[in-house]
């Protein structure tokens, strides 16, 4: 990354651009047009810039001739793109004045542009930020996912249940940061069957594939902060070949020819809503071969335009597996390697086992995907029988090294036996891959303690670590541009792109008027967060409330229902207790549910029903106060994070592989209340015991737990405040007229078992949140924790991530243009 450059802008230019789109992209004139048509003419102006540097940084023969990563992930949650892109080529100031001759506001136009929201939570934001980051250090790349028509689906509360309704991020008119590529279009197969055919004396397999679709390719351009450098991410459009049958249309039957183009058109149609919980459809399967197999092509495709041979495709392609769902394009490239080039089996996996690279993302039994090898054999029936012949050549390996032990070939082996066979997704990566990462120190050590030890003996080095990231371009620059002057005003401007550079803030810890106005900052994001509330939710707060967030997708494991006990037993003190006394407290929470999870969408719906009644009970005056903002997203987390003063990261130990939302608050000046899991116990480590608040059991005592027989009933009749605290959740006290209506989550704590330990972690989150209660009453001590949390978290910019990625496990380098 170049120091601070300033791309060169012609204003006037610009303001021309704007006003050709305007006319003749969108049809209106400047006179009749809406802030949205400003938004997408202003968007093409730009989109323009891009993809020219983005044109010349694919042709530039130097990258051509440098080794790339391509990150294949079935999401990316890139979030808008407009002001980012304007942060990154260093024209947002230039950009807004040319707004403003033009009669528009700037910030008015980029509210226009809708989120898109191709992803569900962690994994595909990470994506995001792992490309901004790959492009700012300019290491070559080329992100590659899929162009679903709808984006994960839009979240509204009728009487306090969620309600979903599809994304259509594109709108009518198209994104302008789009640009299609119908020459790299790719054609895709499906079904039918393997062929075997002899050629010059050898049998050889090729497969016959029963239907096909067009892989269409739209491109994002992907802007390096202050580089010109621009790469793609490249996301796959399902198109029907059309006419799809030529026999039927031929023959008259007109609807017969274009059902098939409707059934094509399904593949991208729609994300799949799922967070960590596997479903085993076949459409999601059809989903994923689609993805990896136009990508595979692509890489191949460039790798052979820039003239490399084969044998050298993981000298200058590394493919790296964004968790499992990618995984058949191993299969793939041995299928293309053998069946279409000739290579031996020996060669092909020589190639291909140096080329990918595999992240896991997720412990969880539930999220580790097996496919029906039934569903293989139809769906991709050559896939089937190179990931058998994988899996033999495998297990004679396990025999060599475990002789005569049979309960270890059948526990890594690809194939699990039982009734249904099933093909397990993980053990295939791990063995077709040069490198698996964890993505916290934690849960590395977790991946290689208990879901792969064996291979761990098998394949010493092979399981890594790399911490996660997060880009401190969008999540503190973009997002929190105050406090970004703040910052800027005492150590320059060059942090964004150096995040260890904040570390220089720490020496103004103790300093009174850097603390008066840190905290002044972050009392005017709390109001831009409370102003928000206030016009979309009609609830008043005040900003001397402390702000206590808890944003993340909802999941059991991630226990925003532990929070939900901890707002009941404040409710049942101020009821209760005279002597009880609290700073007045707003708790945030922003969490879709997958639309088929029950319980998740019950916790949902016993949260909002005790918002309503608590934020209306004149009894506790305006003590406590909880918001549950609806339609969780990037833009709506940009709002919410720099307005946090407290952080809650309270899964169950050993069950969040990372986190990221910790790492962004953190940065915003929030302190995390949070377990021993994921990066919780590096920001720790980062941020030192004093400036964190951590409870609850760890990995070690949460097993022991387990393994002692754990019984909700013991903490439920031992603790009189736990025990008050859910039965709330019985009677009317929050449904009025309607008693048992939020029996649910309390059932899944007692009689379900609560198997994520709420009732055990209870007392200890009780008394963290005491102790933060009483830190917060001293506003310069808080103020301290909170510049220290700001200080001394730049390990975690996605930046860094990218280089260990680079440094232990790509080994390129990055290339200046
Ligand atoms: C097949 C269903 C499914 C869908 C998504 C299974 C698993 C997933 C993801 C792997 C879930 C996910 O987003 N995991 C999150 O990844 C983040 C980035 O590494 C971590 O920070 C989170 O802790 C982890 O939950």
């Amino acid at each position: 990354m170049k120091p601070t450059q300033q791309k060169s802008f012609d204003t006037a230019a610009f303001k021309q651009s704007v006003k050709k789109h305007l006319t003749s992209t969108y049809a209106t004139t400047e006179e009749r047009a809406s802030s949205r048509s400003w938004y997408l003419a202003m968007g093409s102006a730009l989109a323009e810039l891009t993809t020219f540097d983005m044109l010349q940084t694919e042709q530039d023969s130097k990258i051509n001739n440098a080794k790339s990563v391509n990150y294949l992930s079935l999401e990316f949650l890139i979030g808008r793109l407009t002001g980012n892109n304007l942060i990154s080529l260093g024209l947002y100031e230039q950009v807004s004045q040319a707004m403003t001759d033009l009669g528009q506001s700037l910030t008015d136009l980029l509210e226009e542009e809708r989120d898109p929201s191709l992803g569900n939570g962690g994994l595909g934001r990470l994506a995001a930020c792992f490309m901004d980051s790959l492009a700012a250090q300019e290491f070559p790349t080329v992100g590659y996912g899929l162009h679903y028509e709808y984006g994960l689906f839009k979240q509204s509360f009728v009487d306090g249940h969620q309600q979903e309704s599809p994304d259509a991020w594109r709108c009518v008119e198209g994104y302008p940061w789009e640009i299609a590529r119908p020459e790299l279009a790719q054609e895709i197969g499906f079904y039918g069957h393997v062929e075997v055919y002899q050629e010059e004396g050898k049998e050889k397999r090729r497969w016959i594939p029963g239907m096909s679709v067009k892989a269409m390719p739209w491109d994002l351009p992907i802007v390096g902060y202050q580089s010109d450098t621009v790469y793609p991410l490249r996301l796959w459009e399902c198109r029907a070949i059309a006419p799809f049958s030529l026999a039927s249309f031929n023959n008259g039957d007109y609807f017969e020819a274009q059902h098939a183009l409707i059934d094509a058109g399904n593949i991208t149609k729609v994300l799949y809503p799922n967070d960590n919980h596997e479903k085993g459809k076949t459409l999601r399967l059809m989903q994923q071969y689609f993805h990896s197999a136009a990508s595979v092509r692509d890489i191949l495709r460039r790798h052979e335009e820039a003239g490399h041979t084969l044998a050298s495709l993981p000298k200058y392609e590394t493919i790296q597996l964004n968790d499992t769902h990618p995984t058949i394009a191993i299969p793939e490239l041995m299928r293309i390697l053998i069946d279409e080039k000739g290579l031996g089996w020996d060669e092909a996996w020589a190639i291909s086992s140096e080329t990918f690279a595999y992240t896991n993302h997720t412990l969880l039994p539930e999220a580790l995907e097996t496919w029906s090898e039934s569903l293989i054999e139809r769906l991709l029936p050559r896939h089937m029988e190179i990931i058998y012949h994988i899996n033999h050549l495998f297990l004679q390996e396990v025999r060599r090294k475990w002789p005569g032990d049979v309960a270890k070939q059948q526990k890594l082996s690809i194939i699990e036996e039982g009734f249904h066979r099933m093909v397990r997704m993980a053990n295939l990566s791990v063995i077709g891959s040069y490198a698996v990462n964890g993505v916290a120190a934690l849960h590395s050590q977790l991946v290689k303690r208990d879901l792969f030890p064996e291979f761990d003996d098998l394949y010493p080095s092979k399981l890594q670590n790399v911490t996660n990231g997060i880009t401190p371009r969008r999540w503190l620059k973009f997002c929190n541009p105050d406090l970004s002057e703040l910052i800027s005003s005492r150590i320059g401007n060059e942090w964004p792109a150096h995040l260890e550079q904040l570390e220089q803030i720490a020496q103004y810890a103790d300093d009174a008027e850097f603390q008066q106005q840190f905290m002044a900052v972050k009392k005017r994001n709390k109001q831009r967060l409370a102003d928000w509330v206030k016009e979309h939710l009609d609830v008043e707060l005040d900003t001397k409330a402390i702000f206590d967030v808890q944003i993340k997708r909802l999941h059991e494991y991630k226990r925003q229902h532990l929070n939900m006990l901890h707002i009941l037993s404040l409710y049942h003190r101020l009821l209760n207790d005279p002597e009880f006394d609290m700073v007045p407290r707003v708790v945030f929470f922003a969490a879709k549910a997958a639309p088929g999870y029950h319980l998740a969408k019950d916790i949902i719906f016993a949260i909002n029903k005790i918002a309503a009644k608590i934020n209306h009970d004149p009894r506790i005056g305006n003590k406590l106060k909880v918001v549950f903002i609806p339609d969780y997203r990037v833009s709506i987390a940009e709002i919410i994070i720099p307005a946090a003063d407290v952080s809650e990261q309270i899964s169950t130990a050993g069950k969040e592989a990372s986190g990221t939302g910790n790492m962004k608050m953190a940065l915003n000046g929030a302190l995390t209340i949070g377990t021993m899991d994921g990066a919780n116990v590096e920001i720790r480590e980062e941020v030192g015991d004093d400036n964190i608040y951590i409870f609850g059991l760890d990995v070690n005592e949460v097993v022991s737990l387990r393994s002692n027989g754990y019984n909700p009933f013991d903490y439920y009749h031992a603790d009189p405040l736990l025990k008050a605290s859910l039965d709330l959740l019985l009677g009317d006290e929050f449904t009025s007229g309607e008693p048992d209506r939020l029996r649910a989550t309390y059932d899944s704590l007692l009689d379900g078992g609560d198997p994520y330990l709420c009732l055990a972690d209870f007392a200890s989150y009780v008394q963290a949140h005491q102790d933060m209660d009483r830190q917060y009453r001293d506003q310069s001590s808080w103020a301290k924790k909170a510049i220290l949390n700001t200080a001394l978290v730049g390990k975690f910019s996605s930046d860094r991530s990218i280089r260990d990625y680079v440094n232990n496990i790509w080994k390129l380098e990055a290339i200046e243009r």
